[in-house]
């Protein structure tokens, strides 16, 4: 592996899933040449939303967000390429979707803070992508496996 092995965690929330957006946000990361080299359909209980969104323990939008994220089934994915964090949240827009570009994920597909579509790691939270994928994820449900256009994805050899 090589500097092209940044991993990141990502998951449709249960808006998403509702909305039938799975496939066309999967089709985004492939189409911009990440590798994908996890993923899950499952339902997260209050446990693991207290884990995964332990930092907002407190805050006022807390409850209603822990309520929302065990509301339905999520789409939890694990993606490795180049920058892959940051590029990813780029790809997102920003957390409010009424602050997103068009052409973003969120600035796409909606229009409400509380119901913003997709999470992904926070490339300025220094180990949030590793720390989210091991609360999500077992190591043996990663592959490692050779994306054969990544010859074309990248200019030089090292991937
Ligand atoms: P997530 O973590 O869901 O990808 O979102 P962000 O990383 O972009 O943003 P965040 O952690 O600051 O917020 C987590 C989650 O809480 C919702 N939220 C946030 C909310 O409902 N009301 C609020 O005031 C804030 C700040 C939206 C995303």
């Amino acid at each position: 592996m090589s500097h092209h092995d940044e991993r990141t965690f990502v998951m449709v929330k249960p808006d998403g899933v509702q909305r039938g957006l799975i496939g066309d946000i999967v089709s985004r990361f492939e189409d911009r040449g990440l590798k994908l080299v996890g993923a899950k359909f499952m339902q997260i209980d209050e446990e693991l939303a207290h884990e995964h969104y332990g930092e907002h323990e407190g805050k006022p939008f807390f409850e209603g967000l822990v309520e929302f994220i065990t509301s339905g089934p999520v789409f939890a994915m694990v993606w490795e390429g180049a920058d892959a964090t940051r590029q990813v949240r780029k790809m997102m827009g920003e957390t409010d979707p009424a602050d997103s570009a068009p052409g973003t994920i969120r600035g796409d597909y909606g229009l409400d803070l509380g119901h913003n579509v997709i999470h992904g790691s926070d490339h300025e939270d220094e180990g949030a992508n590793e720390r989210e994928i091991d609360l999500f994820f077992d190591d043996a449900e990663l592959v490692d496996w050779e994306m054969d256009t990544a010859d074309w994805v990248y200019e030089d050899e090292s991937h």
